[in-house]
Formats: structure tokens, C-alpha cells, sequence
């Protein structure tokens, strides 16, 4: 039973074919960018957001300032483009390069359009770390994300426990392009294929946009009045489902299950508009991530292994009161954080095969 529980993926667990994979290029290869001197600190990291004011973003870099502060050694900036558009990041991460900061760590909005970019911050020896999103390269220092295809395959599971094992269901991505929310469309699409009675239509993208997610639910919800369930792959896209079946009267009927655990969303958990919630571990992220940049400054090391993988929790109504699910809600501000024991080693390596284990 999915629902109910609270069901973390391991923090151990690995993206298959995904992340940080495929060519080992060390950081100190053909391309890499010098290393600073000055090994004490302190030292001015930038986080780049995928966008800004958005709750898991707010979230992971509460727990990068938290790690940051408890270490000493890194002074963080924050910044991030109005929308989640390349065109628009790219020329913040330009002007950021510019101020030659000793690294930057960032949720780039496209996996293949900001390869160049990032590269021309390499270029130029300023040392990129990925968080959350990724790119198709292995010019970055490490990647530090969910396993959003595990991710997309217990929203699937959910879903299907939600519906009853039958029926119609669709997807509410955010844009192609996207690492994460590819991947979790794509465990979706894995693990909703293995339910023979219920029938996947496909996704829509709402360009993260909640007002289009709406609209594009509604309209669904016209075009195939028998929809059974809607999977929402990213905050926005998944609050905007939800006031799509909400604004149609359907509250209950049409099952929602939305990736993210922003304030809106867990409203709509509460008043039984969505089932179940994943909820990625963004503080986890961002104290992971401030932590790899510390060592990697302060020594000079390149950082190894490449890729860390944070833990998600399922969240219904029925464990959202439980302190370990609850800790796990998006915040608004970095007021109540508390720094979690994470440590790089809690989240490096692993297996593929170690995720939730739904039908406990
Ligand atoms: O779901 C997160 C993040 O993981 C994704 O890459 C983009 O959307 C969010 O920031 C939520 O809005």
C-alpha cells in the first residue's frame, strides 16, 4: 500500500542512465579550471536557482546557508532568472562568471542548452557544481539531486492505488529539455505501463506555469470527461492540476498525485484535491552540495564519486502530521530550518536498484 505511508526513496539509490553517468573526465582534465590558492577561505560560492520563488528552491538554499554558516568557510549568494528559461539563466550565470566567484553551484534549466554556458564559466576557472537539474555532460564538478526516476515511478504507483488499478491518466509535465522532470515523466510512463487496465494519454507541458496547468486540466478534463487520475510533475505543474479538477467540480473524482511539497500543495492534500505528495529533501540538497564545495575548495581535491543522490518521501494525509514526513514540507523562509545530519557520504553511490519499497 502506497498510501499511508511514509516511504522514503534511499538516500543510496542511483539514477539509472541518468545523472553524472557515462564519461569520467576528472576535474583536473583538458578543461578543467584552476584551482585558487587561497585554501582557507573564505570563499564566495553563488548558488544559481532554477528559478526563483519557488519553495524548493527557497528550501534548498536554506540548507545551503545552514551548512554554509556552520562550516564558515563559504559566504553564498543567491540567484536565480524570473522564469525557468534558459534564456534567461544563461545571462545570469554570464554576469556571475564575471565577478569571478570561487564556484558556483546551480539547477540548470535545460540539460542540453546549458552545456555551453557552463563550459564558458569552466573556461573562464570557475568551477560549476549541479544541483536538483542536470545537463548531458560531465563538465560539472558533481551532481546532487533526487532520483527522479524512481521518483516518477512511485507517482505512478500511486496513482494507480488511487484509481483503483483502471482508468485513464495524464501527465502534467513543465517543459522538454528539463533533466528531472524528463526523468520523471519517464519513470512514470515505465511503471504506469505495467497496470494493463489503465490507460496513459500522454503528457502536456505547462511551461511552469500553475494558471497553464489549469487550463490544460481543464480543457482535458472536457476533451475526456472519464479521466481517472493526473500526475503533476513539478510544484507548479501539480498546484495547477489541482485547481483544474478543483475549478471543474471534480474534487475526489479525478485523482491527483503531484510531485514537490510546496505550502499550496499541501493544502490541496488537506482538503482531498491530491492523494499523495512526493517530497523531494531540498535542504538536503543544498547542505550536501555547500558541503562537496567546501572540501573540494579547501583542498583542492577533485570531488568523488560525481553523483549524490537525496532521498524523497511519499506524503498523504495520513502521515503528514508525523514529524518525519512533516520535515520534509517546503518552506517559505530559512526562519525554522533545521540543519539535518546529512552527510555526501549518506547520498554517494549506492545501487539502482535501492529505492521505496511502496508495497511494505
Ligand atoms: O520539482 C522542482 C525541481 O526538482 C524541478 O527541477 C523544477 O521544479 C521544481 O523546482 C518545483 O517547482
Amino acid at each position: 500500500m502506497v498510501m499511508g505511508k511514509n516511504v522514503t526513496i534511499g538516500r543510496r539509490s542511483v539514477v539509472v542512465g541518468g545523472i553524472g553517468a557515462a564519461v569520467s573526465v576528472g576535474f583536473f582534465g583538458a578543461a578543467a579550471p584552476r584551482v585558487r590558492a587561497r585554501q582557507d577561505g573564505p570563499f564566495r560560492v553563488v548558488f544559481i536557482q532554477g528559478v526563483i520563488g519557488d519553495n524548493f528552491y527557497i528550501t534548498m538554499d536554506c540548507g545551503a546557508r545552514a551548512k554554509a554558516a556552520a562550516l564558515g568557510t563559504i559566504e553564498l549568494e543567491t540567484q536565480g532568472p524570473e522564469q525557468f528559461d534558459q534564456s534567461l539563466q544563461t545571462p545570469i550565470l554570464n554576469a556571475v562568471v564575471q565577478t569571478q566567484p570561487d564556484a558556483i553551484m546551480m539547477a540548470p534549466n535545460d540539460a542540453q542548452g546549458m552545456i555551453a554556458p557552463i563550459q564558458a564559466a569552466i573556461d573562464a576557472g570557475v568551477p560549476v557544481l549541479c544541483v536538483d537539474t542536470t545537463i548531458n555532460s560531465d563538465i560539472q564538478l558533481a551532481d546532487v539531486s533526487t532520483d527522479n526516476v524512481e521518483g516518477g515511478r512511485l507517482a505512478a504507483r500511486g496513482l494507480a492505488e488511487a484509481i483503483g488499478g483502471s482508468g485513464k491518466v495524464f501527465v502534467v509535465n513543465v517543459n522538454p529539455g528539463i533533466s528531472t522532470t524528463d526523468q520523471r515523466e519517464q519513470g512514470f510512463a515505465e511503471e504506469i505501463a505495467l497496470f494493463p487496465d489503465i490507460e496513459y494519454l500522454g503528457q502536456e507541458y505547462s511551461n511552469n506555469d500553475a494558471n497553464r496547468a489549469a487550463a490544460i486540466v481543464s480543457a482535458r478534463l472536457q476533451s475526456d470527461p472519464d479521466l481517472a487520475g493526473i500526475f503533476g510533475t513539478n510544484l507548479f505543474s501539480a498546484q495547477g492540476a489541482a485547481a483544474g479538477v478543483r475549478e471543474q467540480g471534480q474534487t475526489g473524482t479525478v485523482k491527483v498525485v503531484g510531485f514537490d511539497a510546496g505550502p499550496a500543495q499541501v493544502q490541496d492534500l488537506q482538503s482531498e484535491v491530491v492523494d499523495l505528495l512526493i517530497a523531494q529533501h531540498p535542504g538536503d540538497i543544498g547542505e550536501i552540495a555547500v558541503q562537496l564545495l567546501h572540501e573540494f575548495l579547501t583542498t583542492g581535491e577533485p570531488i568523488e564519486p560525481k553523483t549524490y543522490v537525496t532521498g524523497a518521501t511519499i506524503v498523504t494525509r495520513e502521515n503528514i502530521e508525523d514529524p518525519e514526513a512533516a520535515r520534509y514540507l517546503y518552506l517559505a523562509d530559512c526562519a525554522n530550518y533545521v540543519l539535518s545530519d546529512v552527510t555526501p557520504a549518506d547520498a554517494a553511490g549506492g545501487t539502482p536498484e535501492a529505492g521505496a519499497t511502496p508495497s511494505a
